[in-house]
């Protein structure tokens, strides 16, 4: 094999990327080359993303890797959270800032839509679990409030189809990302039309749609000339992070499952087709599009994006270390309290450490004070959350899942992973910790020829990262603590 150099950028709700993957003889070394702060803006009451300046640090990426690390990369990749998009106009400018997810315009959305198209046919012609952000209801929400950008709209790219855009001016909506959007047909490259007339939207506004591991174009000259790059194709990877991130689950085979681990957790199986049905309707389970037609069969559980938002609160009056409010936890007691982490109240609500406490004195349960007990609250819940939604994948396909995959940032957590482990009763198998990273590079390697297949890949990504491994060994009673929290849900 030769040696390829690809270059990813992965950008996350909290922060960006820039990872230089190295592979030679079937295996990949990554080398951090840039990182940066992303936020959400808020102007005038709503949440929006700096587009601008995301596309400034990608080049600034981009020149790194060639001035400090002397290194022309063979290809760049772009990955982003889903759901999100801009709009570009007839003459090729991107129509104001894109609105962030979290922007309370949909808070009432969903349940507005429903009188249009009910919630069972919405479910039956996409086969995606219902959040209020996705793009469907936003473009619906938008559409209500009379937005005056979605007139002068030509079109609509995902955050990483824009990005790739401003690197190319090519304009192509890319399958996985797309799949977020609740547009598509269930497990195809297909725009379901009821849904684009239910939200009262113009089919027109989306394009042809790219399967990943192909190259959108080459890098504009301008982009060459600010960051002294030379021509190189921009890859469509799978570009939503949560399919890179799937795609480089290190299994070798079995009833496995995953749990992609950040500012969400995503946990969910590989399916060889689509499931929807009125029992995963009920369920509210998702079924978004991953690599060589595989679907993504999980749920969107609130994840770390908790203890995110308590630490930002926190750090207001002393900036704490990770590991400090680990430490904080494992002083506190286990099962004071339980939170049911997906109820919607958590998930923007300014104050997330007094958004717990008043749920707990809601739910009639001992309010957690210090901050040890609501880091401990929401780590005990995490994981009922994983063991609630591992039990319902376990019903709906009447098959046992004897092994968890934990990758990304979360994997880091050792902790987590144990009481994972502990709780679920089965092995828990944690890392690479850069799975959307990795992931995104080795679609460019297999845009580039070098690997020829998902089974490649993932081989390829065994033979190159420490894997951990957790076995069960329960010190505490979780089937009770199981017991109180399902009430919640
Ligand atoms: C994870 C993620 C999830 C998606 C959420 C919002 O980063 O992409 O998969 O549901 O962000 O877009």
């Amino acid at each position: 094999m030769n040696k390829n150099k690809f270059l990813a950028f992965d950008l996350g709700a909290s922060s960006g990327r820039a990872i230089l993957g190295t592979l030679e003889n079937g295996k990949l070394e990554l080398t951090e080359v840039h990182r940066f702060k992303n936020q959400m803006i808020r102007i005038h009451g709503s949440y929006y993303w700096n587009i601008y300046s995301l596309f400034d640090e990608l080049k600034t990426g981009l020149k790194k890797c060639i001035t400090e690390l002397n290194i022309q990369p063979d290809s760049i990749g772009i990955d982003t959270w889903g759901v999100d998009y801009s709009l570009v106009s007839a003459s090729g400018q991107l129509v104001g800032l894109p609105f962030a997810y979290r922007d309370h315009r949909t808070d009432t959305a969903i349940e507005e839509f429903f009188s249009v198209l009910s919630k069972k046919e919405t479910y039956l012609l996409s086969g995606i679990q219902f959040m209020q952000f996705n793009t469907l209801f936003q473009l619906y929400a938008s559409k209500k409030e009379k937005h005056s950008r979605l007139n002068i709209a030509e079109s609509l790219l995902f955050t990483p189809d824009t990005l790739n855009y401003l690197f190319t001016g090519v304009k192509k909506n890319e399958y996985t990302i797309a799949s977020t959007s609740q547009l598509l047909k269930p497990g195809k490259a297909e725009w379901e039309k009821k849904l684009f007339k239910a939200a009262n939207i113009s089919e027109d506004l989306v394009g042809e749609i790219v399967q990943p591991g192909t190259s959108v174009g080459n890098i504009l000259d301008e982009i060459q000339d600010d960051t002294g790059s030379k021509q190189i194709p921009c890859i469509a990877v799978a570009s939503h992070d949560t399919a890179s991130a799937i795609a480089s689950v290190p299994t070798d085979g079995g009833n496995w499952a995953y749990l992609s681990s950040g500012t969400w957790s995503l946990l969910g199986i590989e399916s060889p087709e689509p499931m929807v049905s009125e029992e995963t309707l009920a369920m509210n389970f998702t079924n978004e599009g991953g690599v060589e037609g595989t679907t993504r069969f999980l749920k969107n559980i609130m994840g770390m994006w908790l203890i995110q938002e308590c630490k930002r609160n926190w750090d207001e009056e002393k900036v704490m270390e990770w590991q400090e409010i680990v430490d904080l936890s494992m002083e506190a007691k286990h099962f004071k309290c339980f939170i049911n982490p997906d109820n919607s109240v958590f998930l923007n609500p300014g104050n997330m450490p007094k958004a717990i406490q008043e749920y707990c004195r809601e739910t009639n349960q001992p309010v957690p004070e210090t901050k040890g007990e609501i880091a401990r609250c929401i780590y005990d819940s995490l994981v009922l959350k994983y063991k609630f939604t591992i039990k319902q994948i376990e019903s709906v396909t009447g098959k046992q899942i004897d092994k968890l995959h934990i990758i990304g940032g979360g994997a880091n957590n050792k902790m987590m992973n144990q009481l994972t482990a502990d709780a679920i009763g089965i092995p828990v198998f944690a890392g690479p910790t850069e799975a959307t990273a990795i992931g995104n590079l080795m679609m460019q390697a297999k845009a580039a020829g070098t690997v020829r297949s998902l089974a490649e890949i993932r081989d390829v990504i065994k033979n190159s990262f420490e894997i951990g491994v957790y076995t069960p060994s329960p010190k505490l009673d979780w089937e009770a603590a199981y017991k109180k929290f399902e009430e919640l849900n």
